[in-house]
């Protein structure tokens, strides 16, 4: 009796789990030697491994034969922050950096899909951030792998992490196996947490993420109503900005958030937006937490606070 097709894709995913890509593509071009003969479902199966094979193939090539011009992981810093996005195999990066991003990289039930960065731009209003989804940091050490200096370098380039946990499996073990690997690269810098799968596993598992990040911003995927501008905040905070609202008075259609540094005040704001407006107010009003009362009018050295609305009359 021949094994299904079905039988033998859950046993070729079996087999890749925590290898690492060299090690997949001799383990892929292994089973293509002896695929089976029948049509229908195995050819499509062979088609979708000789894919596999292929991308494989071509990391290969280009990991081995970069310059420092064409480094697929030397990211051009854009926006407000470079945040990388750091994990064990097949964690949910690629689909946090999809549903921020609305990039469309690749997303598959199946470790090591990402080989080379994915970069995406995160915009809120006037606020953006550059997401670089990185490939799998591995299950054991990182030498194993041999994108591990790219790993580095972008880890070491990025503003700040963002730390990606599966929460079906053992987050402690991960979470240990990932900052002994960050330490080992001296990157130390600050992060946020994001545990996936909560759509799964429910949100108390995400609650008890938060005793392991020490502090740190966690959110969940899939991303709930209201997240990507919680996020955007978390990852303004890290950067010593507040984001606030800034509502045009006369058209009174939806406010655009913007980004300022904390202490900020009207004027600034006013800069930001464009810059004449700052001369040509007449007269600004305050809602949110620095008004004593919605609407405030308050003078440009007014300070703002995080989630303020502001509108600038200028005439
Ligand atoms: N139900 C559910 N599935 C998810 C979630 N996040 C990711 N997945 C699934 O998990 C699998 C892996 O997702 P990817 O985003 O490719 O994971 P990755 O960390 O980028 O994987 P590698 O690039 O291989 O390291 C895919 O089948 C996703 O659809 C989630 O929050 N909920
Ligand atoms: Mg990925």
């Amino acid at each position: 009796m021949p094994i299904s097709h079905k039988d033998l894709w859950i046993k070729i995913k079996r087999e890749s789990k925590g290898k690492s890509p060299r090690e997949e593509l001799r383990l892929l071009e292994g089973h293509l030697v002896d695929w089976p003969e029948y049509k229908g479902p195995y050819q499509e199966l062979r088609k979708k491994l000789e894919r596999r094979v292929e991308e494989l193939r071509k990391v290969g090539r280009v990991l081995a034969s970069h310059s420092v011009s064409d480094d697929p992981f030397s990211v051009r810093k854009r926006g407000l922050a470079e945040i990388v996005l750091v994990g064990l195999p097949n964690v949910g990066k690629t689909s946090l950096l999809d549903a921020l991003t609305g990039a469309n990289a690749e997303v598959a039930d199946y470790p090591y899909t990402t080989l080379t960065p994915n970069v995406g731009m995160f915009s809120l209003g006037g606020c953006e951030f550059e997401i670089v989804d990185l490939p799998p940091f591995p299950d054991g050490r990182l030498e194993d792998v041999h994108y591990a200096d790219g790993l580095k370098e972008a880890c070491l380039n990025a503003t700040f992490l963002c730390v990606v946990i599966d929460l079906t499996a053992d987050r402690e073990l991960q979470m240990d196996k990932l900052r002994a690997q960050l330490a080992e690269m001296g990157a130390d810098k600050a992060t946020v947490l994001i545990g996936t799968h909560v759509d799964t596993v429910g949100p108390a598992e995400l609650a008890a993420l938060r005793e392991l990040g020490g502090g740190a911003p966690v959110f969940g995927l899939p991303l709930r109503e209201g997240e990507r501008r919680a996020i955007a905040e978390a990852f303004c905070g890290i950067i010593g900005k507040i984001i606030v609202d800034a509502r045009d008075p006369v058209l009174k259609d939806e406010p655009v958030a913007y980004a300022v540094p904390e202490g900020a005040s009207v004027l600034d704001l006013a800069r930001q937006i464009h810059k004449d407006l700052a001369g040509r107010a007449r007269k600004v009003r305050v809602w949110g937490a620095s008004a004593s009362f919605d609407g405030q009018g308050v003078g440009l050295d007014h300070v703002l606070s995080s989630g303020d609305t502001v509108e600038i009359l200028t005439k």
